[in-house]
């Protein structure tokens, strides 16, 4: 589906890496900050409407940065060869409201500002982080004019590292020995692959068998609970969430940039499960000109059931954005 792979994604020096962040809150700082330390870009150029936090953050950044790399507070022509341009802009989920609860007013602000990158910008490779991500990936798909490759939402990324982090915590092993993801909506629709899920090379149920585990369904259900509503968890005690999307973002921009191949659970678009024209996650290889292979699953049936819903109600969200 990314036939575009050959495009002409910006190659840049590897000592001149320019990231773009637009929107420059709890994620966006967060995001900057993980970038800046990883020492993997060599400029970071924050935007934000409220030019004075952009303009902070950046001096407030300068003064933690890595001798190669400096942050400033720029406009959208200041865009002009970036790597990647990431997007965090926009407003967060309040205590109870579920990310969906997001979409018109979102959905309009990437209508201003993608237009903008992608004018400055053509052929950077667009990074969406902004809730709804999978509707808003959409939109900015549409919005940019851009290849299928080159728009990309951070997806499920983050749900797949909590859902890891779960189940490390309660076999109490590390979630590194742990191979598992959760697809689909970046929200309360995400679907937890169990049929895939591995332990030190191992299926769940021979894991269990093997460490003198309980293979307790119940259990298994409180994991999916917890990752699906970690966001919730946080926000009502923090009001927001950013380390977690900050590294996943790091992790995808790491990918991209050091052209590794690797497969995370991005949203793209594209048809998927029965419904034609939406983003969503499912293991995407990232290389240097973004995403490019999308991996053949094999699902079990009531994890295709489960996918084909959560497809539906991304696109019923979008079918109803009055954009
Ligand atoms: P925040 O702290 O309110 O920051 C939003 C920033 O966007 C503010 O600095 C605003 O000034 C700025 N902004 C608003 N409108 C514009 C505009 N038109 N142009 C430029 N800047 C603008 O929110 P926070 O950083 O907490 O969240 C940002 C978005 O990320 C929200 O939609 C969250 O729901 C989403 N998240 C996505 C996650 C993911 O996994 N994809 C995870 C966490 C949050």
């Amino acid at each position: 589906m990314f036939q575009d792979t050959k495009s002409q994604a910006v190659r840049t020096d590897a000592k001149t890496v320019k990231v773009v962040v637009v929107g420059v809150g709890s994620v966006g700082s967060a995001t900057a900050y993980t970038l800046l330390l990883s020492g993997i870009v060599s400029e970071i150029v924050l935007i934000d409407v409220n030019k004075d936090k952009a303009e902070g953050e950046s001096m407030d950044l300068n003064h933690a940065a890595p001798s190669n790399t400096r942050s400033r507070a720029g406009e959208y022509p200041d865009c002009a060869g970036a790597a990647i341009v990431i997007v965090t802009c926009g407003i967060n989920q309040k205590n109870g409201q579920t990310r969906m609860d997001l979409a018109a007013k979102n959905a309009n602000i990437m209508l201003e500002i993608i237009p903008n990158v992608a004018k400055y910008a053509p052929d950077t490779i667009l990074l969406i982080a902004t809730n709804p991500v999978d509707v808003l990936t959409y939109i900015s798909y549409k919005a940019s004019g851009f290849p299928l490759s080159r728009v990309i939402g951070s997806g499920t990324v983050l749900d797949t590292a909590r859902f890891k982090y779960i189940l490390g915590e309660h076999f109490k092993i590390s979630s590194d020995s742990i191979e598992a993801c959760v697809i689909g909506e970046h929200g309360d629709s995400g679907v937890p692959v169990w049929s895939l899920t591995n332990i030190d090379g191992m299926k769940l149920r021979d894991y269990c068998e093997k460490a003198n585990h309980i293979f307790d369904q119940n259990a298994f259900h409180r994991i999916f609970e917890q990752t699906r509503d970690a966001a919730y968890d946080i926000i009502k005690r923090k009001g927001y969430t950013s380390y977690g999307i900050a590294v996943g973002l790091l992790r995808i921009v790491k990918a991209i940039l050091e052209d590794t191949g690797s497969t995370l659970t991005v949203s793209t678009v594209g048809d998927y499960f029965g419904v034609e024209q939406i983003a969503i996650s499912v293991p995407t290889k990232l290389n240097r000109s973004g995403a490019h292979q999308v991996a053949e699953l094999s699902l079990d049936e009531k994890e295709i059931e489960l996918m084909e819903k959560s497809a539906s109600q991304i696109k019923s969200v979008i079918e109803h954005l009055e954009i």
